[in-house]
């Protein structure tokens, strides 16, 4: 009997559902769907399912036999269970491959819709779902691929993948509070004394529909102590990997200085817009975007800003197919 081959549907992120599909000879189907359903379904079917391992329960599920050949199994989405049921799959005989997307996605009508489904589920950002719903038309009205659309899918990817967005700037002028506010919720400690974030803070956050790893870094302190300034150190090594680096000041803290080597895009954010001195304060000028966290004054428009250093309209609105390729959509690491 020729083995099952299976790949996963989602990323290997924190989810809701996760979503296994299994493709191969139906008596092989039939096995390992037996090992975990009470009842095997039959296509267009469902059954409860109980995964278990080892150690224990690994998670309570779903599964739907779309037809005779193929099958998904839905655990819940945690990274944990993801791992368990990996090593339940091979234990059970099912080997992890690259399926063809049409095995994948049955219900898809066409190729373009079943490759659109599978980059949909490998995205993070909710930005690609408006490029991918459409995406069969879109190939049939954009012809050949041309080297544009290479390069537009190109900068796509910021869709796929979180990129990193730093905040840096001086100790003190509300970047912890502005990490929370947008967050929306209680991440990074915040106070009134200087040097509060001492370790960089990571959040993964949405901004205008794009998903990003956001990173509250410590403050650049006017007198740092010895571990100030190896803090500092590791700060400016994360920024320097950053696409966009959110150089946050307040009014009368001046511009801070950058290391003209980052190859980040830099975005000057004033904070603390409500200050009654924030509408004639001299960092006005050179800001790219002004908010006041405390107020929650200005926070759409900071976010568009940064999801715009990301991503820009033309590539958004474009109404060309997005050209991306298997490369950019592996389902198997
Ligand atoms: N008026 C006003 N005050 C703010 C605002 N945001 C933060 N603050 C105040 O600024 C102070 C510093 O806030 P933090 O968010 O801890 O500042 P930080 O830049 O993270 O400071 P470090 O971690 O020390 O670098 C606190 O007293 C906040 O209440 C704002 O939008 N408006
Ligand atoms: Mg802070």
């Amino acid at each position: 009997m020729i083995p099952l081959r299976w790949a996963w549907c989602t990323p290997m992120q924190p989810g809701a559902i996760a979503l296994v599909t299994l493709h191969g000879e139906s008596a092989a189907l039939d096995a390992l769907l037996a090992a975990c359903c009470r009842g095997v379904p039959a296509q267009g079917g469902t059954a409860r399912c109980h995964f278990a391992d080892p150690l224990g329960t690994i998670d309570d599920g779903i599964a739907v036999r779309a037809s005779p050949t193929t099958a998904m199994l839905m655990p819940h989405g945690g990274v944990r269970i993801a791992q368990r049921m990996q090593a339940w799959l091979r234990s059970h005989g099912a080997i992890e491959a690259r399926l063809p997307d049409h095995a994948i996605f049955p219900e898809c009508a066409s190729p373009h819709a079943a490759a659109a489904a599978r980059m949909a589920g490998r995205c993070a950002s909710r930005r690609a779902l408006g490029l991918l719903l459409d995406h069969d038309a879109r190939m049939e009205r954009s012809g050949p691929t041309t080297a544009a659309d290479l390069a537009r899918a190109q900068r796509l990817r910021v869709l796929i993948d979180p990129p990193t967005v730093v905040i840096a700037g001086p100790s003190n002028v509300g970047k912890s509070t502005l990490t929370n506010a947008l967050a929306r919720r209680p991440v990074s400690v915040t106070d009134d004394s200087a040097g509060t974030t001492r370790d960089p803070v990571p959040v993964r956050l949405e901004l205008d529909g794009v998903t990003v790893d956001w990173i509250d870094l410590p403050g650049l302190l006017e007198e740092p102590s010895a571990i100030d300034a190896s803090a500092a150190a590791i700060a400016s090594r994360i920024a320097a990997s950053a696409s966009v680096i959110v150089l946050a000041t307040a009014p009368g803290r001046g511009w801070p200085m950058l290391a003209p080597t980052s190859p980040a895009k830099i975005l000057r954010v004033l904070l603390q817009d409500d200050q009654p001195d924030a509408a004639r304060c001299a960092e006005r000028n050179g800001a790219d975007s002004a908010c006041s966290a405390r107020c929650a004054m200005g926070l759409d428009g900071l976010a568009i800003a940064i999801r715009r250093a990301l991503v820009s309209d033309a590539d958004l609105d474009d109404p060309r197919a997005w050209a991306f390729d298997a490369d950019q959509s592996p389902m198997v690491e």
